[in-house]
């Protein structure tokens, strides 16, 4: 197979204009394991800085215009003023994430906790999510749960899910009309031997309970070693139930590297099922977000480079030949159909992207150009004392 020069025609034109990646506050912040967490110069002192820093990455690469903010890492007394900054950077508030996982109160349970007070308290928070849903003009609301147990008989798997679906559906009931609300899981920690919402199955079960406007979010980095995300992907765009990705590499466990680094060619196959379900489309209702930590590498860079692989998955996965590709799988041709896909994944995008960018008045190479930009040494400079991903102001 003789490789081809991928040209900018007028679809991929109109697919990668339309594409947008939502940006996790946090990324901004110091981060690191349990070991130690290495503080960067510049880092945001708070929400309004780490917004700062995320709108400079949609700057360079024209991909990243939402940030989603953690309640309450990114408390502020006035949201609506936080989200006036927001316009000011060119970018507005995306996805509203409650935090269920740092109060002493949630040791045994959230959502689930057999207490009716803790889990009213944990209602509460979510209808304080919601507040800052209307203060921002966010549509969306993220739950992800952290809950479980550790040991085998120490509390009823079924009856904390009977008290999830109660607690569940109370926080649906004060969504608005045009509010979305989407459920994370993630096989396990910090819980080790049952999760609350450990799989795909589970989480949509309880979407499927609560209505029309809650969906599943897949994190990328939130399944078993060789599990097949992309079997996922398609299986909840069929029921048109995938509410948002959070993507981020793995290598173990809940890494949170790059997106594309570790696996750029998985990232491409989930891509390759978002394309041929039509879910690229602005109004397919997904949502495509990154969660990721930057413990040693510096952070705007890294975020510009997660989502430059997103943007490179996507452009190769809309170079894949459907007609090629559905005749030789009509034919029964394996060694034909998996060529198709693997020229594809082949190709190499970058110079058709850059085009892109040039074309949208923006520089060839995001990575130099924010690099030449200076930013990164006038926040070094201005910035003293600034936090860990996590904690708010
Ligand atoms: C949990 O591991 C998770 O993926 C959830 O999305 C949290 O909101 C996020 O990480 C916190 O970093
Ligand atoms: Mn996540
Ligand atoms: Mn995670």
């Amino acid at each position: 197979m003789t490789a081809t020069t991928p040209v900018l025609d007028a679809r991929l034109r109109k697919a990668l204009g339309e594409q947008t990646i939502e940006l996790p506050s946090w990324a901004f912040g110091n981060s690191g394991t349990r070991f130690k967490v290495f503080g960067t110069p510049g880092t945001p002192r708070d929400p309004y800085e780490k917004i700062a820093d995320a709108a400079q990455v949609h700057r360079y690469t024209g991909l990243a215009p939402r940030v989603s903010l953690h309640v309450p890492w990114d408390l502020v007394d006035d949201f609506s003023d936080l989200a006036r900054h927001a316009k000011e950077h060119g970018v507005t508030i995306g996805m509203i994430n409650s935090n269920l996982f740092q109060d002493d109160d949630y040791k045994l349970g959230s959502l689930t906790h057999s207490d009716p007070a803790v889990r009213r308290k944990a209602v509460a928070h979510h209808v304080q999510c919601i507040d800052v849903m209307r203060a921002t003009g966010s549509k969306e609301l993220k739950v992800w749960l952290p809950d479980g147990t550790n040991y085998p008989g120490q509390d009823s798997i079924r009856a904390r899910q009977d008290r999830l679906a109660e607690s569940l559906a109370e926080i649906y009931a004060e969504l608005d009309d045009d509010h979305r609300m989407v459920l994370e899981y993630k096989f396990f920690e910090p819980a080790f031997y049952h999760t609350d919402v450990p799989d795909w199955g589970t989480s949509l079960l309880h979407c499927l309970a609560l209505g029309e406007k809650a969906n599943v979010v897949l994190d990328t980095g939130h399944h078993a070693p060789g599990t097949n995300i992309e079997f996922i992907v398609a299986q909840l765009l069929r029921q048109g139930r995938l509410g948002a990705f959070d993507f981020n590499s793995r290598f173990y466990a809940d890494d949170d590297l790059m997106a594309g680094a570790a696996d750029p060619f998985q990232l491409f196959r989930i891509m390759h099922e978002i394309v041929q379900a039509d879910a690229l489309r602005p109004e397919s209702g997904v949502n495509f977000m990154l969660d990721q930590c930057h413990n040693i590498e510096e952070k705007i860079p890294g975020q510009i480079r997660s989502v430059m692989n997103v943007q490179e998955a996507t452009a190769k996965a809309l170079l894949v030949d459907a007609e090629a590709l559905d005749a030789a799988q009509r034919a029964g041709d394996v060694l034909g159909a998996n060529g198709v896909l693997m020229d594809a994944y082949n190709t190499d995008v970058r110079g058709l992207l850059a085009d892109l960018r040039v074309e949208q008045g923006r520089d060839a190479d995001p990575m130099k150009a924010f690099a030449a930009s200076g930013y990164a040494e006038r926040i070094a400079a201005e910035r003293v004392g600034g936090q860990q991903a996590g904690w708010g102001a």
